[in-house]
């Protein structure tokens, strides 16, 4: 009797463990690393494993082979046809297959995944000179099995494309996250160093199993704070559930430290008592954090404290915290996002600043900066600091979180704009001189050879359950990881992995969501500013359109008119030689396209050009028709997305079909919104009608005009 009372009771708690944990599990919150039960037509050519026990990688992949497979491989001493092989340089297992020589050459990070024979046996190795590499190498491995490649025959040879593979938080000591559309801040200020979240060690294998291997952990407005011994033994807290799986961790610092915190009269650089501060500073972070990356600093940006309060460069501030970090082996990652509002033009000034610096850095001071000349918009040309600084590392800023798409509402994925960025030509040594290859070490040879290449995304991660807000948001995360891994991956590439990862392999709806997914960007860009429009987004807050935006007293560089210029006469910012002359900045033969309003792309055109209303475009249109079309297009576009989304209903969990159901929703309510706001107000300059066969605006301006959205940034 009693056995049975006790076997029904476990049951019933196996029952109530199972129910809520099914539902659970669709939340989105285990990102692409779902690790789904195999079909049973998946033949699998493992039947054993030969790893180190200790080694992250074996345990990593057992634990994903468990959920896929049901159980563990068995672990096997002996060679047999079907034996997976984890191993690095030098070690036991590796030995017959004579691969050292190879993985030397590979890196620090590199890895091969191989089908190998031995003895006649058929076997398949990952192996990798170092941990880390073999921890990415496994994660390659279990990324071919979830998305149903072959394993058979395998030759593969990886190595990234940047040493230093960064994520940004824009977290503020708090707990909110500037810019950030995900949630509080998944970095328990208030709670560390005492308890740690789960979600630290969940964050570092998301990162690990798409390779990024660094973190910085608060925004680059930074608060002093972050420096104090209480905050730096949170950090080491943190750092160590990060370590094991090969991500670094770099802080934010306020220039201004020295003096706000070590109560110094100022924190003027070139001072041997404010050096002094920052060398113990240092070694006090060294002590706690013996890998710790380095620091990145926004100075003189946007108010922020920096080198020029003194009458010193920007390359005099890095250099001092560049030589405290150098014989301990860090970094400095110093931004060159900064512009003044007294001068010309916003777009040319990080340009007119760091150019003159070229040459003057440390070799452990990496200048950061954002893709675009501006500051994140929908689309930018590239910033034309890539191919200008040949004796200066230089490293990408990319923004994951959609400070300016949408927040985590809209469904944009940005791999296509990355991409568009990595190949843009920049001629600084002839055709083929891409963005890519100015900042990942292939050319610049004059470039100390020690020297490291890196890349930065803004994440776009919080505590939502999902991560990232919006389930199609965590693509963009993934992506970043990937391209930063490898630049020459198609966007196309990126999204079927991921799709087939996050939601099913199933060819009916992988097709037509990765056609949505590939052309999602470009839409956003349609509804929100067509053919180089750029910044009239509302004050502050960046969600919605304010094109007549004026608040009394504001820069005028943070205000829409500035950028859109419009008037009875055109639209658009005249940056050519006539006007601020930005062109020249680029090489030629950029210099003279981007002038040349003929040859000038139309995707940037505006960006370059004042252009009159009846402007005839390539299309045969006027300048005005076009951006009405395009408007149009752009609303169309996503009316499309919300068709091929409730067509795919049957392939996607209820939860997460549903809320990405009502995002879109949401998108195309404001996508309508964009579209009648830009076309009513530019109207009223054009003075032409919005072309007969397309959608009537179905808002008034004056109503649009009222919308206060309550939506305020963190600082
Ligand atoms: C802008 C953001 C602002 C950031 C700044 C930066 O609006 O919140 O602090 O960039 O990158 O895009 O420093």
């Amino acid at each position: 009797m009693m056995r049975m009372i006790r076997s029904t009771i476990r049951y019933a708690i196996l029952f109530l463990l199972l129910i809520p944990g099914q539902v659970a599990a669709e939340d989105g919150s285990r990102l692409w690393l779902r690790f789904q039960p195999l079909e049973a037509d998946e033949a699998l050519p493992f039947t054993s494993i030969q790893g180190r026990e200790a080694s992250i990688a074996t345990r990593e992949f057992q634990e994903a082979w468990t959920a896929m497979a049901g159980k563990p491989l068995p672990v096997t001493k002996r060679t047999d046809n079907g034996t997976l092989i984890l191993g690095t340089l030098g070690e036991r297992v590796l030995r017959p297959f004579s691969l050292d020589k190879e993985l030397k050459s590979l890196g620090r990070e590199g890895y091969l995944i191989q089908t190998l024979s031995h003895r006649g046996r058929e076997v398949t190795v990952v192996a990798a000179a170092e941990e880390a590499g073999l921890l990415y190498g496994t994660y390659h491995l279990l990324r071919l099995i979830q998305t149903g490649e072959p394993l058979d025959r395998l030759n593969i040879r990886e190595t990234p494309a940047y040493d230093l593979r960064l994520l940004n938080h824009w977290d503020n000591l708090n707990g909110t996250v500037e810019r950030g559309y995900a949630g509080y801040s998944i970095w328990k200020w208030d709670e560390l160093p005492d308890i740690i979240s789960p979600r630290y060690k969940e964050y570092a294998l998301a990162n690990a199993s798409i390779g990024i291997n660094g973190t910085v952990l608060n925004n680059v407005n930074a608060s002093p704070s972050i420096l104090t011994p209480e905050y730096l033994e949170k950090v080491r807290v943190v750092a160590n559930e990060l370590r094991p799986y090969h991500i670094k961790v770099y802080l934010s610092i306020n220039f201004s430290s020295p003096a706000e915190l070590g109560g110094l009269k100022h924190s003027d650089p070139l001072d041997k008592e404010v050096q002094e501060w920052w060398n113990e500073k240092v070694k006090e972070i060294y002590r706690l954090i013996p890998d710790f990356g380095g620091f990145l600093v926004k100075a003189n940006s946007e108010g922020l404290p920096g080198p020029q309060d003194y009458g010193r460069t920007h390359a005099d501030g890095a250099n001092m915290l560049a030589d405290a970090l150098k014989p301990h082996g860090g970094v400095v990652m110093w931004r060159a996002f900064v512009y003044n509002p007294t001068r010309e033009d916003r777009a040319k000034q990080a340009y007119q600043e760091f150019k003159p610096l070229d040459g003057s850095f440390r070799d452990n001071v990496i200048v950061q900066v954002k893709n675009g000349p501006v500051d994140f918009q929908p689309r930018e040309p590239f910033s034309p600091l890539f191919g200008a600084m040949e004796q200066t590392l230089l490293m990408p800023e990319l923004q994951i979180t959609q400070e300016y798409l949408g927040f985590s509402n809209h469904l944009v994925f940005l791999a296509t704009q990355w991409k568009e960025f990595f190949e843009s030509e920049t001629y600084c040594q002839g055709p083929g001189s891409t963005v890519a290859k100015t900042t990942d070490g292939s050319l610049f040879s004059a470039l100390s050879p020690g020297s490291v290449t890196a890349i930065a995304g803004v994440a776009n991660i919080g505590e939502d359950t999902n991560w990232c807000g919006h389930h199609f948001a965590q693509a963009n995360w993934y992506a970043f990881g990937r391209l930063a891994w490898n630049h020459r991956l198609t966007a196309d590439q990126i999204a079927e992995e991921w799709l087939r990862m996050t939601f099913t392999k199933e060819a009916s709806f992988v097709a037509p969501v990765k056609e949505m997914m590939l052309q999602s960007w470009e839409t956003t860009v349609n509804y929100m500013m067509p053919l180089g429009l750029h910044h009239i987004f509302a004050w502050d807050h960046h969600y919605g359109p304010e094109p007549w935006c004026d608040v009394p007293g504001a820069r005028a560089d943070w205000l829409p008119r500035y950028y859109h210029n419009a008037s009875t006469t055109g639209i658009g910012f005249d940056r050519t030689t006539n006007g601020s002359d930005a062109v020249s900045q680029y090489h030629s033969p950029l210099n003279e396209q981007f002038n040349d309003v003929t040859r000038c792309p139309e995707e940037l055109i505006l960006w370059f050009h004042h252009v009159p209303w009846d402007h005839e475009m390539k299309s045969g249109r006027t300048l005005w028709d076009e951006l009405c079309y395009r408007y149009d297009l752009g609303v169309q576009q996503v009316r499309e997305f919300q068709k091929v989304w409730d067509r795919a209903e049957q392939f996607v969990d209820e939860v997460r079909f549903k809320q990405v159901q009502s995002k879109l929703k949401i998108h195309a309510r404001d996508a309508v919104w964009w579209k009648d706001a830009c076309l009513l107000y530019f109207q009223t300059y054009s003075g032409m009608p919005i072309p007969y066969d397309i959608e009537r605006p179905v808002h008034e301006l004056d109503e649009l005009k009222q919308i206060r959205l309550n939506l305020k940034h963190h600082n």
